[in-house]
């Protein structure tokens, strides 16, 4: 099974999936491998790598370095074409489906095309929707689009079927890494409920009861990237959940085999 297969197979069985986003810019590659070593013991099915902007293009050797240390797949979330890396397993083919602009509609994607091509990258198109999130978050300013409002419930919805119908195989509802307001449980719900392609949410997520919210409002994959930044303590709360990836069991041996080699 590909990355979209599994994650397509969580969704039919309600499993959940939980994605530790990785931001280049700041995961020195000296403290890689205590920090994947929490990841491997947590909850999380899956590895985002990814940021607005990588200055210091650390992103192919960051993606290698991970990739020492787990099984787990890691997947690029590219904030430019330029994060896209022959290294990792799969990419989130992004298209800001909120925003009216022409450069992250299609612009990065066409530049990237063909680095994707001669990759083994397995490509997941996506659909990305930012909403207001309470503040100005990174994705707002690099992208100079707009957020939709979390009161525009039929923009919202309109905008995720549109997704779905030019044949986006997920939509990611997105608040903005570090947002002061998640995405809304019932904005989670509205979408879930119309579209039939899985289901991401992530940005201002900060704790075990935010993602359960997120998870019962059905969300099929959740992503959290700066809580882990501020405090490593997180991982504690994310040990064990009775909802794990169908995978994890295997992935959990794979990784121990691999680690003892
Ligand atoms: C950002 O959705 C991700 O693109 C994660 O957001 O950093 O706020 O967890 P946080």
């Amino acid at each position: 099974m590909n990355i979209y297969q599994e994650i397509i197979a969580a969704k039919q069985s309600r499993q959940k999936l939980f994605a530790i986003l990785i931001d280049p810019e700041k995961m020195p590659l000296t403290k890689v491998f205590d920090f994947i070593k929490l990841v491997n013991q947590s909850i999380a099915t899956h590895i985002f790598v990814g940021g607005s902007t990588d200055k210091d293009k650390k992103i192919a050797p960051l993606v290698t370095e991970i990739k020492k240390y787990t099984t787990l797949p890691v997947i690029l979330f590219p904030g430019h074409s330029n994060q896209v890396t022959p290294e990792a397993d799969g990419v989130l083919f992004l298209s800001l489906i909120s925003g009216r602009n022409p450069e992250y509609l299609i612009e990065q994607q066409i530049d990237s095309a063909l680095a994707i091509q001669r990759s083994n990258l397995e490509v997941i198109p996506t659909g990305y929707i930012l909403l207001d999130g309470g503040k100005e978050t990174s994705v707002q300013k690099v992208s100079q689009t707009n957020p939709i409002s979390q009161t525009s419930y039929e923009l919202i919805l309109r905008t995720a079927l549109a997704g779905q119908f030019s044949g986006k195989q997920l939509i990611y509802l997105e608040a903005g890494s570090g947002a002061t307001e998640a995405v809304r449980p019932d904005i989670i719900s509205l979408v879930s409920k119309n579209i039939n392609i899985p289901l991401i949410v992530g940005g201002g997520i900060q704790n075990r009861q935010q993602l359960d919210i997120a998870y019962n409002a059905g969300a099929n994959m959740v992503v959290i990237g700066t809580a882990f930044e501020k405090d490593l303590t997180f991982f504690n709360e994310l040990k064990q959940l009775s909802t794990t990836s169908i995978y994890r069991q295997d992935r959990l041996e794979m990784t121990s085999k691999k680690l003892e080699r």
